[in-house]
């Protein structure tokens, strides 16, 4: 069994504090909302919370775009409201990772301030500047959020790197004062306490010098620059780097988010001798798993499909067994909800496939990561038009796809955005069915899903068969079974395209999993018939979203785990009291 680790043993709760819970009634999230709600979390179970940028920022991003590392975000309160958070947090024996934004800044920043007023400026060489080409852009680069990657400066003539909005300017990594910045911000938070990082498109921070031309959809003005900027040359070194610097100096977890990221990448960021990250998001299930790609980029709203998605998850349990440590998510602040994407959100199925997504991925071998509301199965929200929107991803695709190049139509644009738009993430948390699911009581920043007065904390927790509570055993294995975290992974039942079967073994056990992906009864012979005398019924159930089963069936989105005592027989045969079971 590998080093056991506290962060490999923990589940984290990612929070994006603008929409969890506004303690003053100016519509927006803030710390303090965070603190009145520690005692549902510690219920919950979880023990890290990932928190979504709190810094200074003027929101251009929700927060990605970040003016003053050192202070906190006006809304969300004061640096005096983060330490009684952090403190209240640490009182309950959990812990808090920040969202750490390094590969650009706000440019709003001082530095970027300073940097764009004149060539020979001591912060020019902080971000990435450079001349004119034909009298356009340097290079074609296309932004990530539309249009080009570079914008002009009428002060210098020259153009500045934002591989994101216009007010994201890219920090110059190059560049060892940079980096010294960064490591010295990230010491001043780690001595406040904290307890890690969530890194911010880590592998993008390196990128080719050369700064070519990427290649264009047809059609397509600009081109992708990820074959110059994703995983570029020197980012292992700046990471190793940034390691010696800080992180080995604390007991603290880090994972990168790292878009395109391989398993192969992944076994350098996530090495075991400790020499970078502990783990990275990787993104082939989510970014990449839609089914079918449309010309208009990430905005394919095709259904994916559970072989494809199998096929990924278990190529990353299988090739990073004993290699480097994973993560396992279905949802975070940038993708629609799991229970719409994955699931089935209407009213008969979804409490049933939230719980057996859940189990699919809780089993699995790698820290888990749950993004607020997901323990309560919130769903998708029906944006009716544009002005619903806040997120500058959706309203410069529109821009971009609907109203200049008229590729489709806004309402195909809005199918889209209800589809697979940031902004389902980012609706309010639903606590209760007062006005506003109790989120804020005054006008909330975005509309809180009108489902909330059926979907809220509140008849969760009156609920005992809730997906809350489910969430809340799920977490509770995990403390309790060391195979959860540890046990090596085994895919299973691979030919069929209904049911997600694996299983995890340790020592004597193995504990097999089997999750149905329809609405159908499917036949699945993985566990043995309930027999009544449990004395020779080798199994024990750790969980299930059915109170009784049917033998040899699994009912419509039903998922089981259950726990074997095995003894080896040969290869691929084990016993389990007396009776041979092949998997
Ligand atoms: O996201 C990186 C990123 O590429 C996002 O654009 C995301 O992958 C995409 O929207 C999914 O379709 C990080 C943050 O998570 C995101 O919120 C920020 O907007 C972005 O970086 C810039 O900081
Ligand atoms: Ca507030």
């Amino acid at each position: 069994m590998e080093e056991r680790k506290w962060w490999k043993e923990s589940v984290i709760y990612q929070i994006y504090p603008r929409s969890f819970a506004d303690s003053n009634g100016d519509g927006i999230g803030d710390l303090n909302g965070i603190t009145e709600h520690l005692p549902y979390l510690e219920k919950l179970g979880v023990d890290v919370l990932w928190l979504s940028p709190v810094y200074r920022s003027p929101n251009d991003d929700n927060g990605y775009d970040i003016s003053d590392y050192r202070s906190i975000m006006t809304e969300f309160g004061s640096m005096e409201d983060f330490d009684r958070l952090l403190a209240e947090v640490h009182a309950r024996g959990m812990k808090i990772v920040m969202d750490l934004v390094v590969n650009h800044t706000s440019d709003e920043h001082p530095w970027f301030i300073e940097s764009r007023k004149s060539k020979d400026n001591p912060y020019r060489n902080y971000y990435i500047w450079k001349d004119p080409r034909d009298g356009h852009e340097p290079n074609n680069w296309r932004s990530c959020f539309s249009g080009s990657a570079w914008e002009y400066c009428e002060e210098t003539g020259m153009y500045y790197l934002h591989l994101f909005s216009k007010k994201q300017p890219d920090l110059n990594w190059e560049n060892p004062q940079v980096r010294r910045e960064v490591y010295d911000l990230m010491t001043w938070w780690c001595e406040k306490g904290i307890d890690g990082f969530r890194m911010d498109v880590v592998n993008l921070f390196s990128k080719d010098q050369r700064f070519p031309d990427g290649i264009t959809l047809p059609g397509e003005k600009y081109g992708d620059f990820s074959p110059y900027a994703v995983n570029g040359p020197r980012i292992h070194e700046f990471l190793q780097e940034m390691n010696r610097e800080v992180l080995s100096k604390y007991d603290i977890m880090t994972v990168g988010e790292a878009g395109g990221v391989t398993t192969d990448e992944a076994k350098k960021y996530a090495a075991p001798d400790g020499s970078e990250l502990n783990m990275v998001f990787h993104f082939e299930h989510t970014d990449g798993a839609a089914a079918d790609q449309k010309v208009i980029g990430k905005w394919d709203h095709g259904k994916p499909r559970m072989p494809v998605i199998r096929r990924i998850l278990n190529k990353w349990q299988l090739q990073l067994e004993g290699k480097a440590w994973g993560s396992l998510y279905w949802d975070n602040h940038d993708q629609p909800r799991a229970v719409s994407r994955f699931g089935n959100d209407t009213p008969n199925w979804r409490v049933l496939s939230a719980k057996m997504l859940a189990t699919c991925l809780h089993m699995q071998k790698g820290t888990p990561y749950i993004y607020q509301g997901e323990e309560l199965g919130m769903t998708n929200m029906p944006f009716s038009s544009l002005e619903d929107c806040r997120d500058i991803e959706s309203i410069n695709a529109y821009r971009q796809y609907v109203t200049e190049k008229k590729l489709i139509s806004g309402e195909e644009m809005m199918e889209c955005i209800r589809t697979i738009g940031r902004d389902n993430a980012r609706t309010p948390m639903q606590w209760d069915s007062s006005e506003n699911a109790g989120f804020t009581t005054g006008t909330p920043w975005i509309m809180v899903n009108p489902n909330y007065t059926e979907i809220n904390a509140e008849a969760a927790l009156a609920d005992p068969d809730s997906v809350f509570y489910y969430y809340q055993k799920l977490i509770r294995l995990r403390h309790d079974h060391t195979i959860v975290v540890y046990g090596t992974f085994e895919p299973l039942l691979m030919e069929s395209d209904s049911i997600y079967a694996y299983r995890r073994i340790l020592d004597d056990h193995t504990l097999v999993v089997a999750c149905n992906w329809t609405d159908q009864d499917q036949p699945c012979a993985l566990f043995p018939e309930d027999d009544a005398d449990s004395r020779t019924n080798p199994a024990k159930e750790l969980i299930s979203n059915y109170a009784s089963h049917k033998a040899g069936i699994l009912q419509p989105y039903e998922a089981r785990a259950v726990l074997f005592h095995i003894s080896k027989q040969s290869p691929d045969t084990w016993s389990c009291a007396g009776r041979d079971i092949r998997f």
